[in-house]
């Protein structure tokens, strides 16, 4: 599957009002902003262009979060069902910006949930995290055009409670062979998988992060301060560089979702 295009959407002038689990103290705008940048930024250094940049908009804080309205296999567009009623409508700009690219389009129905930040997509695969956003209808719906339309097998794999989504703990790198990046402890879900593993061992909810992180080829970007992550890939061979998104921490933001390749 070939993403080589990337999109990003602003963040807006209500990021602070963004949804999150546990409180970990206000969100600074100007600092997310900030941040925002920076990781383009980054991005563009791994090698990455970006060729969508959609406003920002007041009515959704949580928008620059542009995974999750979206799950794209091959030549599917799938717009998902976002579960939380703050964040429903999100999808619609999406939808129209990235349908031109796209020879079909699917819809998750009710009463599905799906959000992409749940749903891993590798080159023949997908793995669907069940959690509070996405539930087992919805992953059956996804599962079902997948594999009809794409010959893709599905894996549905428990969240744990406390934890917002799937990928908030892991990755997928595509141009290093197909390699799986993830947390020790969602690791089990993974042993016997095809693609090959590099388990991060955190005990620190907030250094499980770094197993969510973007590659190009053996370079590397990772949420800044994560020092098990940066060990781990480091030893694989990956040049590593680091990116503060501590406001983003807040609203349980994952660097993987501050973009979306297509
Ligand atoms: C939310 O709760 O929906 C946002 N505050 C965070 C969404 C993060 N999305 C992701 O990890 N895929």
């Amino acid at each position: 599957m070939n993403l080589n295009r990337t999109l990003v959407r602003l963040p807006c002038d209500n990021v602070d009002k963004g949804l999150r689990i546990d409180d970990r103290g206000s969100v600074n705008v100007a600092r997310a902003k900030a941040q925002h940048a920076a990781y383009c930024e980054e991005l563009k250094r791994l090698g990455y262009t970006i060729d969508l940049v959609l406003p920002a908009d007041n009515a959704y804080p949580d928008s620059l979060f542009v995974e999750d309205p979206a799950v794209i296999v091959e030549q599917s567009l799938v717009m998902t069902r976002l579960r939380r009623r703050e964040r429903q409508g999100e999808e619609a700009v999406m939808e129209k910006v990235l349908r031109p690219y796209y020879r079909d389009v699917f819809r998750i129905e009710d009463p599905g949930f799906v959000e992409g930040g749940d749903v891993l997509v590798t080159d023949n695969r997908l793995y669907i995290g069940l959690s509070k956003r996405t539930n087992f209808e919805g992953a059956e719906q996804l599962a079902r055009i997948a594999r009809d339309r794409h010959n893709y097998h599905s894996v549905f794999i428990e969240i744990p409670d406390d934890h917002l989504h799937l990928k908030g703990e892991m990755s997928y790198h595509r141009s290093d062979g197909g390699l799986i990046v993830v947390s020790e402890r969602l690791a089990k879900d993974f042993r016997g998988s095809p693609e090959r593993l590099l388990v991060v061992p955190c005990d620190d909810p907030m250094q499980r992060f770094g197993a969510n992180c973007i590659s190009k080829e053996k370079r590397v970007l990772i949420h800044g301060g994560c020092t098990e992550a940066r060990r781990v890939l480091e030893q694989e061979g990956f040049d590593v560089r680091e990116v503060l998104l501590d406001e983003y921490d807040k609203i349980d933001g994952a660097m993987t979702c501050m973009s979306k390749f297509f």
